[in-house]
């Protein structure tokens, strides 16, 4: 009897955290249906990623990619409410329910994966790598000649361990300070508190662009860690679990098929390309398969923009970030960016 009320003592407890590891067959559909919107977690603010403009409108890829999701859900990307997270906050306001997606510049790492009672769908919005944003007047020209440097960094992240490993590899010395947002750490950089600033590399450019003086820091050339920034929703929810990832892939196949904001709808009506139109829904099922309209990848596209199309508006040449494709090309220009086929 003790042990019959232990073990489903555990399994409550399991089943609140989501744990169980019993797919659950579209509760979470339903209930976000119900309550009509997608609560987004995204960071606090980080330029490119997820940002409040002037009219306090979240720009960026990673909010982008949860209008994406309400484009699918709702036919309408504006379905969507946002909760900035820091990094510390972002994981347990997912295992609490508090948001359906968090959307925010999240490593994909195994640990998360597998033992906090989350889930990464698959799908990678941006693949990147920790880097060091130094003050030139350090002169250094390389992470191999940090030793001794005083590093900012911010609590909760891959960064912490990244940094400490590549130290300990290179027998260098350094001293952390560690800050809860990255403001704070910018801020610190920039009143010489400490002499480099360490994160994914996209946010040191991110960074460096909301600095006073931007000209008086160097990136350095190192790329320390593989760093894929992916979507995570709460393990338990198979249904939801594939929207997210087949919204992701979706965002990838209309580029690939040059499929865009501009032509989708009329592509959608006339295509002759079978794999086209299965795509945009006119041919098959394959949106009533994922319990979305017939039409969602339509939607999607011609409410937010395929992935090259939200890549360059948040992150590419036109923006002060002035991030190259790179890995980030489609595997058909030369990056690693390659979804399935929707058929
Ligand atoms: N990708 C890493 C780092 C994520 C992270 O939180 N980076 C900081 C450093 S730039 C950040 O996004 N700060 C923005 C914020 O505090 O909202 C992870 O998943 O742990």
């Amino acid at each position: 009897m003790k042990m019959l009320k232990s073990t489903l003592a555990v399994v409550a407890a399991a089943a609140a955290l989501g744990l169980t590891g019993f797919a659950q067959a579209g509760a979470k559909l339903d209930a976000i249906q119900k309550k009509g919107f997608i609560q987004c977690g995204v960071s606090d603010g980080l330029p490119g990623f997820s940002v409040p403009d002037k009219s306090g409108k979240i720009q960026g890829i990673d909010a982008d990619f949860c209008r994406a999701v309400a484009a699918a859900v709702f036919g309408d990307a504006t379905k969507v409410k946002f909760s900035q997270l820091n990094a510390k906050e972002r994981f347990t306001a997912l295992q609490s329910g508090e948001i359906d997606i968090l959307s925010r510049n999240t490593t994909w790492t195994s640990s998360r994966d597998a033992s906090m009672g989350l889930e990464f769908p698959g799908f990678v919005t941006y693949y990147d790598g920790v880097g060091f944003l130094a003050n030139n007047k350090l002169g250094v020209k390389s992470a191999k000649e940090l030793d001794g440097a005083t590093i900012c960094i911010q609590a909760g992240t891959t960064t912490e361990l990244n940094v400490s490993d590549y130290f300990r590899a290179n027998n260098l010395k350094y001293t952390p300070i560690t800050f809860d947002t990255s403001d704070e750490s910018a801020k610190s950089l920039e009143s010489g508190r400490c002499d480099v600033l360490t994160s994914d590399k996209s946010q040191l450019y991110a960074q460096r662009s909301k600095l006073a003086s931007p000209k008086d820091y160097i990136v350095l050339p190192e790329t320390i860690s593989k760093e894929p920034l992916a979507p995570v929703v709460a393990r338990g929810d198979d249904e939801w679990t594939s929207i997210v990832r087949w919204v992701g892939y979706a965002l990838l196949n209309t580029e690939e098929a040059g499929i865009t904001s501009k032509n989708v709808e009329a592509e959608a009506k006339a295509t002759k390309n079978p794999d086209v139109a299965r795509l945009l829904g006119a041919d098959g099922e394959y949106g009533p398969q994922l319990k979305l309209p017939k039409d969602w990848v339509v939607k999607i596209v011609a409410q937010v923009g395929n992935y090259g199309e939200i890549f360059e508006k948040n992150l590419g040449k036109s923006t002060p970030l002035e991030i190259d494709r790179g890995q980030n090309a489609l595997w058909t220009n030369g990056g690693i960016q390659y979804a399935p086929p929707v058929r």
